[in-house]
């Protein structure tokens, strides 16, 4: 089980937007979530909240590439949350071994060529819309049919485009153009995807469905990010992307210990 910790330098993030816009803090944050236990650093620079704005490629880059620099050579891999080329390029370039697109390379069509060119890994990730418009009235038929579906396809598409399936990593996208029943079915029956024959990324952590069903705000989450990131893990997710790793990690080893 690895875990992806979140360094978000956003002002926005509905997690902890703000708190890491200076590259220092983010960087200590990364170094810390490192020190925790974290596999992965997923470095951001534009909010993916429902109804954000995008931002240009100059003020990403400009966010993340200070912090990558920063987090290179503190034991713990690191990917970029983008889906613009030019910054996963020069990420890539300042140590980013992993790009997470939440579009699933549809976000930008020199997207797919630049990473089957740099060899890097991809994280493919499941969105209904775009995170302007995902939150309205999304819906399904079967959302875990529709989800494989989709992941399945972008899976061909990736190899189409000369990325070696060993480097994909599949995600459904918890919150991303679905309803809190629509996540927690997603959750229920994750087992489903482990069909497609990559490994699962899924990203509860501090995520609106877990308020809609006790009413806490984001920043009061951590029991039902435990939760739901456990059991991903007992359905078979191989990476939990998450903010708080330490708490997350002695869960999950926990649930191994006793599961055995
Ligand atoms: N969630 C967020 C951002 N990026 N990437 C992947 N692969 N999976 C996710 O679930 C995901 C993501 C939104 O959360 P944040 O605003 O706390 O970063």
């Amino acid at each position: 089980m690895k875990l992806m910790g979140v360094v978000n330098v956003t002002p926005d993030s509905f997690s902890d937007g703000g708190l890491y816009l200076d590259p220092e803090r983010a960087i200590a944050h990364g170094r810390k979530l490192a020190e925790d236990g974290a596999d992965i650093l997923d470095v951001g620079g534009e909010s993916t909240r429902p109804g954000a704005e995008e931002v240009g490629a100059e003020e990403e880059l400009a966010r993340v590439v200070p912090v990558i620099e920063g987090l290179r050579g503190v034991g713990a891999r690191i990917s970029v949350d983008t889906s613009k080329a030019a910054v996963a390029s020069a990420a890539l370039d300042a140590g980013a071994e992993i790009v997470n697109d939440v579009t699933a390379l549809r976000g930008d069509p020199e997207m797919a060529a630049l990473c089957a060119e740099r060899g890097c890994g991809v994280v493919l990730m499941h969105m209904l819309g775009s995170p302007r418009t995902m939150q309205d009235d999304p819906r399904y038929d079967d959302v875990v049919a529709e989800v494989k579906a989709f992941l399945a396809e972008r899976l061909d598409a990736a190899i189409a485009a000369g990325i070696p399936e060993e480097g994909v990593w599949l995600d459904p996208g918890i919150g991303f153009g679905k309803t809190g029943a629509h996540n927690m079915e997603l959750l229920r029956r994750l087992g489903e995807l482990r069909d497609l024959g990559r490994p699962l990324v899924v990203g509860t952590s501090r995520k609106s469905f877990i308020g809609k069903v006790d009413g806490s705000p984001a920043d009061q989450r951590l029991g039902g990010t435990i939760a739901s990131s456990v059991l991903a893990a007992v359905e078979g997710a191989e990476v939990l992307r998450v903010h708080d790793v330490a708490e997350v990690r002695q869960a999950l080893t926990l649930t191994a210990a006793i599961l055995g």
